[in-house]
């Protein structure tokens, strides 16, 4: 295939509510989307899922615009490409920016399946029909209310209930969860907000048999990861510090995470999710589809890579409605009982709405 095309989409959403983390609070939120168009006139779509500011990771908005405007697009458009899995050797020789390059690779994964009148989940080698999900759910202004937002969430279904926690908010969290609701799957995520010497606060987490405790130290760590998961029973999942199969294999072969959270844009698109999807499979390490609070595009590609079939434990994919009033896909994504099942349709499977995506468009590229 040959990409004539790009057209980059700014779009600005705003959150129902406000997602609190350890490191900081999300409520408007800039989208990125990346439409590639062949000389056939098919078409494909990509989202990238940087922040506004370099919270979780070094990327933003600004530098996936920058990056994909400048950098990558000269590398594909007028190309010839086979295949999607050739697009992350053409992006080699720019450094990292992995939710940039995830962005364009997404949109071309997206195209690829159409022409070839495949479902994404089909191209990626996925079978599952139904996908079991999670919910990821935000630090809240009192113990009581997140009593109250868990106890909505299980009564959706949600097969797994992850809660953020933080310093002051961590052990009595969890203890209340626990108290309230002695059997959900339940798991806390700390983006980093911890160090090792926190450890003996840690390892009190193993008496409320949580299913994993994510990233409880620094983002970029593989080395004290590993020290803590020695000291502690709970299994510790990576997400920040996991940015490729490289990567994975250096920390599982410390011994530094039991589990690992695949972020398509992290780790730099599907192909390098499908490795690492794959190597943990052989190496028996269950994965997760872990989530950034995207819109329906970014929804539907969590979609597909979590039909492949090594992730065996419920993502951070919710129905649109969890964070949006309107989404700009048709149909939305609905989890029902906890489980979304995935669309029949070619690529993606779901329709980007046009109207929707104009009304929150704030700039548009066009490059050919
Ligand atoms: O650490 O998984 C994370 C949201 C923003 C940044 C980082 C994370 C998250 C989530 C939410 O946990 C996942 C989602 O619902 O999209
Ligand atoms: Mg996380």
């Amino acid at each position: 295939m040959i990409i004539q095309q790009i057209t980059l989409h700014h779009l600005n959403m705003n959150m129902k509510t406000p997602f609190v983390t350890s490191f900081g609070s999300v409520q408007e939120k800039p989208f990125l989307l990346v439409e590639v168009m062949d000389k056939e006139g098919n078409i494909g779509w990509g989202e990238t899922t940087a922040f506004q500011a370099p919270w979780y990771n070094e990327e933003t908005f600004q530098t996936n615009l920058h990056i994909i405007k400048d950098f990558l697009i000269p590398l594909v458009l007028n190309k010839q490409i086979n295949h999607p899995d050739e697009v992350s050797a053409i992006f080699s020789p720019i450094r990292k920016n992995n939710m940039a390059k995830a962005g364009i690779e997404g949109a071309i994964w997206d195209l690829y399946a159409k022409r070839n009148h495949l479902t994404l989940s089909e191209a990626l080698g996925g079978s599952v029909k139904k996908i079991e999900v999670g919910v990821s759910i935000g630090l809240q202004k009192s113990t009581e209310q997140l009593l109250n937002v868990v106890r909505r969430y299980i009564h959706e279904g949600y097969k797994r209930i992850k809660v953020k926690i933080k310093p002051g908010q961590d052990v009595n969290l969890i203890a209340a969860l626990r108290e309230a609701f002695p059997n959900i799957p339940l798991m806390a995520d700390a983006n980093s907000a911890y160090t090792l010497k926190d450890i003996s606060l840690l390892k009190e987490l193993d008496q409320y048999n949580l299913l994993m405790i994510e990233q409880p130290l620094d983002y970029d760590d593989i080395v004290d990861h590993a020290k803590l998961q020695n000291e502690i029973q709970t299994p510790i999942c990576l997400d920040e510090s996991i940015l490729s199969l490289e990567d994975v294999k250096k920390a599982v072969e410390l011994g530094s995470a039991k589990v690992i959270n695949i972020k398509i844009g992290r780790v730099g698109g599907l192909t390098e999710a499908k490795k690492i999807h794959d190597y943990c499979m052989e190496k028996n390490i269950p994965v997760w589809c872990g989530g950034m609070l995207e819109a329906g595009i970014g929804r539907a590609h969590n979609i597909a890579l979590t039909t492949l079939p090594n992730f065996t434990l419920p993502g951070d994919t919710s129905s649109s409605s969890r964070y949006w009033d309107e989404d700009i896909i048709s149909p939305e994504v609905i989890a029902k009982d906890g489980y979304i099942t995935a669309p029949t349709g070619y690529g993606i499977g779901y329709e980007p709405n046009m109207e929707t995506i104009k009304k929150f468009t704030i700039d548009r590229w066009i490059f050919k």
